[in-house]
């Protein structure tokens, strides 16, 4: 792998009994943090500022021994602390947490943990990892299932929901497929990815981050000691910054070697070269950023030797994810589509855009929530091109409004009820309802998938009346 000296480095930083190691979070992250370190029979303290984390109950279960700090930051804990593994929910930023780096502790996370395990235990399983501001999951999903279909056992998680730390249980696993947010990618420090890929940058986290160069900056990380950068040669703030080997994608036609577009008089093609593998028309996943996430992960598969017809037909049956461009229904000559994962800006334009483009009539979007910082202007030109009327409803909505004023008609709404309500009401036949909320759902939702089946129930109910 060519990384002998990163795992000394990070074998001298894992070892010893004697390090005080804390834990900052007891939610997903943190209690297989905590899960794994335990079967390490390596100390660990807790702390989690919430005073009821999710994790808790299973923690004092199994752990009864740990010590466990809830309802703030235990500074005397932290100041005493050697390594911090810090949950991605987390910034390094935060006070309690600086502080304590400045003196001396280091922060880590999750994946940290699994690379070092990783690199001194199974060097030679494959990992892929994936992180872009949209479009991780679906890569990352369809990577798993092109792993399946030549014949291999994928072990697929990271931000997309499993901690990459639960799969090293799973002996059977012969490739890992991580999708990473740039949280997780602050704190790793010894990824050497088989294969690394940034899908794409837009603006999101503006919250977490001062500027989109520091964001840009956490995305990058995955192509540290990467073997293969895939990079997408349409958007060069996602191209790795030292010269690696690598592999383009992008919507252009490709030249030798590359994955692109390739379009003649039957319509267009995914390709490598001049090599026409599959017609845009057989995917089941619609819209050009569908077919950059599928020839992105074309790419990766290939990288790890995967076979070319086992990806294809792994390609040609992905019906891609609930909460994403997802049709749901058809009424009156109108079609509903849920994609509450759209949860920026960069994301509702990929959605209206791949959705309006094929449209014979408008579309009415349902948009809105905690939008991140953002700013929401970006979305003129496309709202312009393909909205009739912007339906707006959360704690940024009034923002939303103001930034778009004129590109549509809006309407500001006590929430998704009556947002959905009006939908219906305005929507003429041919055109389609789209939920791109374009922000987070937290404001009003347990999780962007609560507020799709919220959206789905309701567009229901109204089949039902
Ligand atoms: N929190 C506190 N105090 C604490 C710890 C956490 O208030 O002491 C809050 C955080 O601010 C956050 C929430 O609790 O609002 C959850 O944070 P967490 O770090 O405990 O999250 P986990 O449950 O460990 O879930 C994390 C990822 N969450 C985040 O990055 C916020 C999950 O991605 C991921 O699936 C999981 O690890 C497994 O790897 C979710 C996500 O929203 C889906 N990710 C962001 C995104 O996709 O945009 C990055
Ligand atoms: P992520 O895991 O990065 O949030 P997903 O695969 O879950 O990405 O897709 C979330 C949303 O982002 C989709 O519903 C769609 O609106 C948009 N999207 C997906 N792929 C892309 C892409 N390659 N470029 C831009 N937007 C995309």
């Amino acid at each position: 792998m060519g990384n002998g000296i990163i795992t000394m480095d990070l074998r001298q930083l894992s070892e010893g009994s004697g390090t005080e190691r804390v834990i900052v979070g007891l939610g997903k992250t943190g209690i297989s943090c905590a899960r794994y370190l335990h079967q390490q029979g390596l100390p660990f303290k807790i702390i989690d500022t919430r005073t009821n984390p999710p994790g808790e109950s299973e923690c004092r279960q199994l752990f009864a021994d740990v010590p466990l700090h809830t309802g703030g930051f235990n500074e005397s804990w932290l100041m005493a602390a050697d390594e911090l593994v810090v949950s991605p929910g987390i910034a390094l930023t935060e006070p309690a947490i600086a502080r304590a780096i400045a003196n001396g502790a280091r922060a880590i996370g999750d994946i940290e943990l699994f690379c070092r395990a990783r690199n001194e235990s199974f060097p030679s399983k494959l990992l892929v990892a994936i992180t872009g501001s949209n479009g991780k999951s679906t890569v990352t999903t369809l990577v798993g299932e092109m792993v399946r279909a030549a014949g291999l056992n994928p072990g697929v998680g990271g931000n997309i929901g499993t901690p990459a730390l639960d799969l090293l249980n799973d002996s059977s696993i012969d490739v890992f497929v991580l999708e990473l947010s740039s949280f997780q990618l602050e704190t790793t420090f010894s990824l050497c990815a088989t294969a690394a890929t940034v899908l794409n940058i837009t603006p999101d986290h503006m919250d977490r981050y001062t500027t989109i160069v520091e964001y840009q900056r956490a995305k990058r990380r995955i192509y540290h000691h990467c073997e293969t950068a895939v990079v997408n040669r349409d958007d060069l703030m996602a191209s790795p910054l030292q010269a690696t080997k690598t592999v383009s994608f992008g919507c252009d036609q490709p030249e030798s070697g590359q994955w692109g577009l390739l379009t003649d008089s039957a319509g267009i093609w995914l390709s490598k070269g001049a090599e026409k593998l599959v017609s845009a028309d057989q995917l089941r996943i619609k819209g050009r950023h569908n077919q950059l996430n599928a020839l992105a992960a074309l790419a990766l598969g290939e990288t790890i030797g995967l076979d070319m017809a086992a990806m294809i037909s792994a390609l040609r049956s992905f019906t891609g994810l609930p909460h994403r461009c997802q049709w749901l229904v058809e009424r009156a000559g109108v079609a509903w589509f849920n994609d509450s994962k759209a949860t920026n800006v960069g994301a509702a334009i990929a959605a209206i855009e791949g959705l309006g483009a094929g449209l014979g009539g408008k579309v009415i979007v349902i948009a809105g929530g905690d939008g991140k910082g953002a700013d929401f202007s970006d979305l003129r030109l496309v709202v312009a091109s393909y909205v009739s009327h912007l339906l707006l409803l959360g704690r940024d909505g009034p923002v939303m409004a103001q930034a778009l004023s004129g590109s549509a008609i809006i309407h500001e709404c006590t929430g998704l009820e009556e947002a959905v309500s009006m939908a219906d009401r305005l929507a003429k036949p041919g055109d389609a309802v789209l939920l791109a909320p374009a922000c987070a759902s937290l404001d009003m939702f347990e999780s962007f998938e609560h507020r799709g089946e919220r959206f789905a129930e309701l567009v229901n109910r109204l089949i039902v009346c």
